[in-house]
């Protein structure tokens, strides 16, 4: 019979069905934001790459397109992979790369068949362009791929970077054009690591010292850095460098203290994600980002509920004051889907004490709360060796080990009030490594289902706040069926998690808890959480139904 999919998000971006994976062209044109995203049209496993398409007004509900880009011409007949779009002359022009008769990775060019269409329904790979870019001398033919948001210079010159691995070598090789179709290598890389395998998907874009706004690409001047972003295949998790962009020389140069070591790199988001695209939104001069969150469940389950693989909710970022830690925050149009809210002030959370939150549904939710310590007297310490490695010091972190400050936070998509057999922890820690406070967060998943064949890891992070001075900590946690993204101390450390809980199967509710199991009280300066209502995404007749 018709069962509902209990996987099925509610208001993350993903297909009716089959396989999704990077974001790729994110841009705002004549009144529409549009999303491509890799695509396989013909199975919930990867393969047969296309580019998928879909439009929206407020980035929240979304109308599937046909696909924009299909394996139809010698230069991308074996998959039209990751790129970007860019606006030149106000049109937006795609790269990509495309796998071509010969297997290898090379880069295409595609232009709107229509420009007047604002949906841009149909695009052209013009042959005689095709390939813009081909693997020559030290690039390695299978490693070359996803080029990024061109940019342009004050020489009249227009760059991209596209990734690739030069004999063991990555680098971010840069690419420039005068007129954005004929394309020349430059002697030098962007940047290059010795220490980190290939870089997938590189992003590079202008942030603000000053502001929140977002920068178009080519901007170079005033008070900004520049962010270099990118995937790394090695650890399938995506890290960013800020520093400065040299438009002379055209090298990225990383702030002080950069070392070619992708162990004490920042990472963008610590739990699930990869393959980040960022794009400047025009229309509310912001910067957007966009990630594929992959399944975690088995392919056995992805094939039996016919897709695979989400997008997280939209993100605006910028970079922090102290000009080092990008800040990542759901865009302010999630609250069009809020309804139902509850509320706590002031609520004492005492030591062992594990508190529901009733009075909405809480498996589609937003939650926003902010934890405040009375003293940090009694913080434990930890070896420094877990200061590379923090997921290791929360595996130690026990429901039974009553610590010193915390674990406190929340629990989420629980199973029944008695015993709580499935539940997913995201809670805090507070230590003392030599004279520092270090606010360590933490997710368990090794309760989170009882399915058989789940990747269920501990993810760590030490949250990038001195709490010290106000001796708080928040946390906002989007709930959605299979996937909690969650974002500490305003945004500075991001964690986002797939569950699978398994008692929905039997038309269980889940709950939603917050809890502390250290020996300090802790008190809830608030607490706000809201239902959230089901967005459009994509919708077709057959949507959320399986078997
Ligand atoms: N996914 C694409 C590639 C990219 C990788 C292929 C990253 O272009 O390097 O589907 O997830």
């Amino acid at each position: 019979g018709n069962e509902i999919d209990p996987d099925r998000t509610a208001f993350h971006f993903q297909p009716s069905k089959n396989w999704l994976n990077d974001p790729n062209g994110p841009m705002y044109y004549k009144g529409l934001y549009h999303l491509f995203y890799q695509y396989n049209p013909v199975g919930p496993l990867w393969g047969n790459i296309t580019w998928g398409h879909s439009v929206s007004t407020d980035l929240v509900n979304w109308e599937a397109l046909d696909l924009a880009l299909d394996r139809t011409d010698p230069f991308d007949i074996n998959g039209c992979w990751s790129g970007s779009v860019t606006f030149v002359s106000g049109e937006p022009v795609i790269l990509y790369t495309g796998i071509d008769d010969k297997h290898r990775n090379v880069q295409n060019i595609a232009f709107p068949k229509n420009g007047s269409d604002p949906l841009l329904r149909q695009w052209v790979k013009p042959s005689d362009y095709n390939p813009i870019m081909v693997p020559r001398g030290d690039i390695d033919p299978d490693n070359f791929r996803d080029p990024s948001t061109g940019w342009f210079g004050q020489d009249g010159y227009w760059r991209t970077v596209v990734g690739a691995n030069m004999k063991g070598r990555a680098e971010i090789l840069l690419y420039k054009s005068q007129n954005f179709t004929n394309w020349t290598k430059n002697e030098f890389p962007l940047h290059e690591s010795l220490s980190s395998g290939m870089w997938e998907c590189p992003d590079f874009f202008p942030v603000s010292l000053s502001s929140r706004d977002g920068l178009d690409p080519s901007v170079n001047t005033g008070n900004i850095k520049h962010v270099l972003k990118f995937g790394l295949m090695k650890t399938l998790r995506d890290y960013y460098l800020v520093g400065t962009y040299d438009e002379k020389k055209d090298v990225f140069i990383p702030d002080e203290g950069y070392e070619d070591d992708y162990r004490t790199w920042p990472i963008l988001d610590y739990g699930h994600i990869y393959a980040s695209k960022s794009f400047f939104d025009g229309k509310k001069n912001r910067r957007i980002l966009w990630s594929w969150v992959n399944e975690s469940d088995s392919e056995a389950d992805d094939i039996k509920k016919g897709w695979s693989g989400i997008q997280t909710f939209p993100r605006a970022i910028w970079l922090d004051a102290d000009g080092k830690q990008l800040i990542q925050w759901p865009i302010e149009e999630i609250k069009s889907l809020r309804k139902g809210q509850v509320q706590l002030r002031d609520f004492e959370l005492q030591s062992g004490a594990r508190h529901e939150i009733t009075g909405i549904s809480t498996s589609q939710a937003d939650v926003d709360v902010e934890f405040e310590l009375p003293s940090l007297e009694g913080a434990e310490s930890f070896d420094d060796s877990f200061l590379l490695d923090p997921s290791k010091l929360c595996d130690e972190i026990t429901p039974s080990d009553k610590g010193g400050i915390g674990p406190f936070g929340l629990l989420v998509l629980t199973s029944d009030v008695e015993g709580l057999e499935e539940h997913t922890g995201i809670f805090f820690k507070v230590y003392k490594n030599s004279d520092k406070y270090m606010v360590l967060m933490c997710s368990h998943l090794r309760s989170s289902s009882r399915r058989e064949g789940v990747y269920k890891p501990t993810f760590g992070a030490f949250v990038g706040v001195d709490i010290s001075k106000d001796k708080r900590i928040s946390l906002r946690t989007l709930i959605d069926h299979s996937v909690v993204e969650n974002f500490a101390a305003g945004g500075r450390t991001c964690m986002t998690l797939r569950v699978y809980p398994k008692h929905v199967l039997t038309g269980q509710t889940s709950g939603l808890y917050v809890f502390n199991l250290g020996s300090l009280d802790v008190n809830i300066k608030e607490l706000n959480a809201w239902e959230m209502a089901r967005a459009r995404v994509n919708i077709r007749n057959d949507d959320f139904i399986s078997k």
